[in-house]
């Protein structure tokens, strides 16, 4: 491929970067005024006001951004969403469509061409359209022409397992419970999702150690928390409203640590939008305390923590560590501190970067305190030992006795605005044997068994060729993944790609020898069955399931809510042999809810308890103050710090999100909070390693990655001068995901190693 040609996976086009202040506040009223310039750019002002006065309103529909969860009671009447809910709707709410003629003038290999954002701002999709072999255009195809294709492919199968089923998590939990019931009853559990590159490893950690999945935490929680640890979470962009959560908890007397290599505007400060304060640009300060770790060096960080604690608690037992919860409720004290203490402080100074009186001051907060919150998200979940370092936080959180009491707890903060219901409803390619016998129960078919790929193992099987039919229950599977290169190679291999979406992306470009694109209704789209308006329910991280109705006409009559794709692929695949009642789901969603009813616990009553403003709190054995492990009782787990050495020419690079993107979606080319405009394909690094290699800052240089001895390359970033520690630096995702080693994944959750790839930087064309 010619290096000044774009290439199809991987556009590598520079724009014409301008660097501006680093922020030390997030929202205030720029962050209205660009949310709302975002929406009038996309639809007029009558369709963006009916919008915005319905998100996340009880009655209204849940915003496509985030899971961060809405207040109970109190929602601000008018604006309970934040900038980057705004552009997530402007994003999914416009009026721009691509039509059939669309694809007439623009051939996929002219489309490929676009960066990201170009792409995604062409518009809805309108109507099902299709990719024949070697064709060069996408044509338009009818509803029935194209289930009856999957199903021809789905059925010429030599094995079920032969299919890969993706979802992503803005499927409502309708859509999910139908998708991976289709997929069960057609005889695989090959479910991967987006949760395996996501919080894959919270799950993980979470269940071993404390018996449950998921947080343990309400949003009032943190109104009666004394302390909140914030670690490896960039709430400013990617969960604004939680900042409002914080701010909050603040009033009310409480200390925030902040654990994170980069100053993140957000956890400095926060000008509340919804308060004339914040109005006037009157910051509120959020971190107390900020320790500015290397990156993975948390796990280091915690156990200094614990052992500074420890040596407090000894000379006063009792004082510090909650000894009736520890006796009663957990298992492994004992030797968890006998291991800790043969650990030096200076060794985890050194792992981590922090400075021993900067632990001690940290410790001195924690001391007596006894509420405690950690959150974390991607900063902790996307490294080779992410499973322990989650398990550290919880060995912290068990050794003051802060799990399953008021203002106390756990509080992994959820991507995609529903991926916690996918879960709960079933996607998951590793189901439990209760699961699967309350199908078999309620449907009257033996369900698959045996487990099936998740994300990275099902690129293993396409490139393979073990798969050969690939299915998108949304997303873009080609961006989001690692190594870009090797799955574009995985899907290209496949017979047939199947992409159930809302806007155009990457991944219909990069295709199999067949491609479909399934349009669907997003969540502001009206549904209507038969005359009747229809709603669907989402759950969120907190474990709130709630109703969601959409309201604005749709932008074609073909599009089609998710169940009903999923309903259609059902009667066409297993036609009359089918145990499910698919043509009862199409009718009312209401059936389905009924179903889901009788298959997953906590759901009694589902139609009517979901019918109440607010929805429900499905059933959380840690918030109840129980663990549903095998014993009852939380484990404290040990675990040994493995410091990465890098050479004097690596760097460790973490790819992380712009405030102006959602996933691989590109809203806009700025990263204001970061001082960044108009440009993506920048690398933030120390003063120091630009000197130490021998570059300067606005340099245009080639990053490479050399794991398991292939030359991973990303051409064309321009090194942006940074406040981050040595020897880490980093850059956007999904344009490095070329440089994330598809065998480079977490220990027991499989998550790549997205935040920790090893690099070297080469001057571009030197
Ligand atoms: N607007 C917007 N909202 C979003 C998304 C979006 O793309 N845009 N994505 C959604 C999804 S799916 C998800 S999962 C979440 C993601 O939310 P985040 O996890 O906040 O997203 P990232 O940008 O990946 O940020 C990771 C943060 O971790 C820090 N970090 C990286 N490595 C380390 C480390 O080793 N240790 C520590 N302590 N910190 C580290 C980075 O500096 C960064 O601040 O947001 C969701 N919400
Ligand atoms: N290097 C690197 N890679 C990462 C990450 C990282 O931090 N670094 N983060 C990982 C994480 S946390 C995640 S969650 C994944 C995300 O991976 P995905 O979930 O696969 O990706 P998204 O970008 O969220 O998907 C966007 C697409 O979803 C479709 N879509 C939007 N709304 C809807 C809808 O309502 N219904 C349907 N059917 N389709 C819709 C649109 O077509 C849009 O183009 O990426 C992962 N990849
Ligand atoms: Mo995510």
């Amino acid at each position: 491929m010619s290096e000044n040609k774009p290439n199809p996976e991987n556009p590598e086009v520079l724009l014409d970067l301008k660097l501006i202040k680093v922020s030390d506040k997030a929202a205030g009223l720029t962050a209205v005024v660009v949310g709302v310039s975002h929406m009038l750019k996309e639809m007029d002002v009558l369709r963006g006001l009916k919008v915005s006065l319905a998100l996340n309103q009880k009655k209204g529909f849940d915003c496509p951004g985030c899971a961060w969860p809405d207040p109970d009671d109190e929602r601000s009447g008018f604006a309970e969403y934040c900038e980057n809910g705004l552009k997530a709707i402007a994003e999914e709410a416009t009026t721009k469509k691509l039509t059939t003629e669309f694809f007439v003038q623009n051939s996929v290999g002219a489309l490929a061409d676009l960066n990201d954002y170009e792409i995604g701002k062409k518009g809805r999709i309108a109507q099902p359209m299709y990719l024949p072999q070697d064709a060069m255009h996408y044509q338009p195809i009818s509803w029935d022409d194209a289930f009856s294709k999957i199903a021809g492919h789905l059925n010429q199968l030599a094995s079920p397992n032969e299919a890969v089923f993706y979802t992503s998590g803005r499927t409502s939990n309708e859509a999910a419970f139908l998708y991976q019931l289709f997929v069960r009853e057609y005889g695989t559990n090959n479910l991967p999702d987006c949760s395996n590159m996501c919080h894959e490893s919270s799950g993980v950690a979470l269940t071993e150690s404390l018996g449950i999945g998921k947080g343990s935490v309400k949003l009032e929680d943190f109104y009666e928390a004394e302390v909140i640890i914030i670690l490896g979470q960039n709430p400013g962009t990617n969960h604004p409203r939680m900042l409002s959560a914080l701010q909050k908890a603040k009033d009310n007397g409480a200390t925030i640590i902040s654990v994170n290599p980069l100053m993140e505007a957000g956890l400095v400060g926060f000008n509340n939008p919804q308060k004339v304060r914040g109005l006037l640009g009157l910051k509120s300060k959020l971190t107390d305390i900020y320790l500015q770790v290397k990156i993975n060096g948390d796990m280091a960080l915690l156990k200094a923590i614990e052992l500074l604690l420890l040596e407090e608690d000894e000379k006063n037992p009792g004082s510090v560590f909650d000894h009736d919860f520890i006796a009663k409720h957990t298992e492994n004290y004992v030797p968890f501190v006998e291991h800790l203490k043969q650990n030096k402080l200076e060794v985890f100074s050194e792992a981590c970067g922090i400075p021993i009186a900067k632990m001690k001051e940290t410790a001195e907060v924690l001391k007596h305190k006894k509420k405690i919150i950690a959150c974390w998200a991607m900063g902790l979940t996307q490294h080779k030992n992410a499973v322990d370092s989650i398990k550290e936080i919880v060995n912290l959180l068990l050794l003051k006795g802060s799990i399953g009491k008021p203002g106390a707890g756990t509080c992994p903060v959820r991507g995609h605005s529903n991926v916690q219901g996918d879960r709960t409803m079933g996607i998951y390619e590793k189901p439990s044997k209760l699961f699967l016998d309350n199908i078999e129960k309620v449907f009257h078919f033996t369900p698959p068994q045996a487990h099936g790929y998740d994300t990275v193992e099902a690129i293993h099987a396409m490139h393979k060729g073990d798969a050969k039919v690939f299915i998108a229950m949304g997303g873009n599977f080609l961006s989001a993944t690692p190594d870009t290169n090797y799955t574009a190679e995985a899907l290209r291999n496949c017979d047939l790609t199947v992409h159930v979406s809302t806007k155009l992306n990457r991944s219909h470009l990069v295709h199999g020898k067949e491609a479909l694109i399934l349009p669907c209704l997003g969540r502001s789209d009206k549904d209507e069955m038969n005359g009747e308006l229809q709603f669907v329910t989402c759950e969120n991280s907190m474990g709130v399931v709630q109703m969601s109705k959409g309201m604005l006409k749709p932008v074609s009559n073909h599009l089609i809510s998710e169940s009903a794709i999923v309903c259609g692929i059902a009667k066409a695949t297993l036609g009359s042999n089918a145990k499910a009642n698919w043509s009862q789901y199409e009718k009312h969603n209401d059936f389905i809810r009924n179903d889901i009813e009788k298959v997953i616990m906590g759901f009694d009553n589902y139609n009517e308890k979901v019918r109440k403003p607010g929805g429900f709190y499905l059933p959380n054995s840690n918030r109840e103050g129980w663990f549903s492990t095998m014993n009852a009782k939380a484990k404290f787990n040990i675990s040994i710090i493995t410091s990465q050495v890098l050479a004097s020419d690596e760097l460790m690079m973490m790819t992380i999100r712009s405030h102006d993107q959602f996933n691989t979606t590109i809203y806009g080319n700025d990263d204001r909070y970061r001082g960044i405009e108009n440009e993506r394909r920048v690398i933030l690094m120390n003063d120091k390693d630009i000197e130490k290699l021998g570059m300067k800052a606005s340099d245009t240089i080639d990053i490479f990655n050399y794991s398991d001895g292939i030359e991973r390359v990303a051409r064309r970033f321009i090194i942006v001068s940074y406040n981050i520690p040595e020897q880490c630096a980093a850059t956007y995702f999904p344009e490095t995901n070329v440089l994330v080693p598809i065998n480079s994944t977490a220990e027991k959750s499989n998550t790549p190693t997205s935040k920790m790839v090893i690099i070297k930087l080469k001057k571009h064309g030197g």
